[in-house]
């Protein structure tokens, strides 16, 4: 991999005018300006966040316009951090820009019944406004042929996927377990999204259902069983065809900023440790970019086993093929699923990896 060189660039964007209005209430102060403009210091009490270099330069993957800033507001009182541009971004990843965002329904209507449905009813409940900064996301999942390089590395463990006519180079690599995935995302410089920044990938800023809007996905923009049978119809070789298979990674046209597959074919695991509900995660799963209990990651975190998948899949039906519907499953994989994964990266490590697109 070739490294460009950085330019510096000093843009930064802030909330908008409207946003900046619900913590002005009690300073009476004005508005004028939303972009280039630092928000009085007496209202922030989150630490701004300081604007890093931005690489510059041409690179290959197509390009995808982000869309345009959001403008919902917070809850009162709670200032959030200047939102950072997208500046360029990295091959083969796409910008989601920052801000506030619906995570959660306050009622789940949907009718997902995955093997591991909760006992205490849906995990996705109750709906609250969170806040992720800026960050980037690779556009399709980790490939069998990526987690090659990696193991053929030394960085990756061994791992592949049980099933049959899983394992073509171009087939999203499922079978790992959470630790492999996290190890993968690594080797790249990058890590795995949060479950808040995936339904902010997922959902986009105003908390549509799936990427692609509000209605439930079908064959026509994902890999999900559907009337035909399990992945679209298409049997997989070998023992039990009508299980279905995971397809080629873009092999549906992308969603919201230019992601492929974030519903469907693989389910993907998350950073997140599994927590029963939005409501009994509480604190840790509120606020300024949320990371759940214990703030993710590989280190124990007492009382939690179980790590989060999100997205549905090939197996499963549109119902369960939104940014809304959450599972869980032990990290270690055992009894192994078959769960995919994708990168994702902030803005300190995405302006050290390969350059694609300036926005
Ligand atoms: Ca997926």
């Amino acid at each position: 991999m070739t490294q460009r060189p950085l330019r510096m660039t000093a843009r930064t964007i802030v909330p908008s005018c409207a946003a900046w209005g619900t913590l002005l209430l009690t300073l009476a102060a004005g508005c004028a300006s939303s972009v280039g403009e630092t928000p009085p210091s007496t209202v922030a009490t989150a630490p701004a966040v300081t604007q890093p270099p931005v690489a510059a330069g041409a690179g290959s993957g197509a390009s995808v316009a982000p869309p345009a800033e959001k403008t919902l507001e917070g809850p009162p009182g709670v200032a959030a951090p200047a939102v950072v541009d997208c500046g360029t971004t990295p091959a083969d990843m796409a910008c989601v820009p920052g801000g506030w965002h619906p995570r959660g329904v306050d009622e789940d209507r949907d009718g997902c019944k995955q093997a591991d449905e909760p006992r205490s009813g849906p995990a996705s409940m109750p709906k609250a406004l969170v806040w992720n900064q800026t960050f980037w996301m690779d556009k399709y999942e980790v490939t069998i042929g990526d987690y090659g390089q990696c193991m053929r590395a030394g960085k990756c463990p061994k791992a592949a996927p049980l099933y049959q006519d899983f394992s073509d180079p171009k087939q999203p690599m499922t079978g790992g377990n959470w630790y492999d995935a996290a190890a993968y995302c690594s080797w790249r410089g990058k890590r795995l999204p949060t479950e808040a920044e995936f339904e902010l990938a997922a959902r986009g800023p105003e908390g549509e259902k799936t990427p692609f809007g509000n209605e439930l996905v079908s064959c026509e923009n994902a890999v999900i069983m559907d009337e035909r049978g399990r992945s679209c119809g298409i049997t997989k070789r070998g023992s039990q065809p009508e299980k279905g298979k995971v397809l080629p990674v873009g092999s549906r046209a992308a969603g919201r900023y230019g992601i492929f597959d974030l519903v469907g074919n693989a389910e993907e695991w998350v950073a997140d440790w599994w927590s029963p509900s939005w409501e009994s995660c509480g604190e840790a799963c509120l606020g300024i970019n949320p990371t759940g209990p214990c703030g993710g990651g590989a280190a124990p975190c007492k009382g939690h086993s179980n790590k989060t998948v999100r997205g549905g899949s090939w197996y499963w039906g549109p119902e369960c093929a939104t940014g809304i519907r959450r599972r869980r499953h032990v990290a270690s994989n055992s009894p192994p699923h078959h769960f995919g994964f994708r990168c994702a990266a902030d803005q300190g490590s995405a302006v050290r990896l390969p350059n694609g697109e300036t926005n």
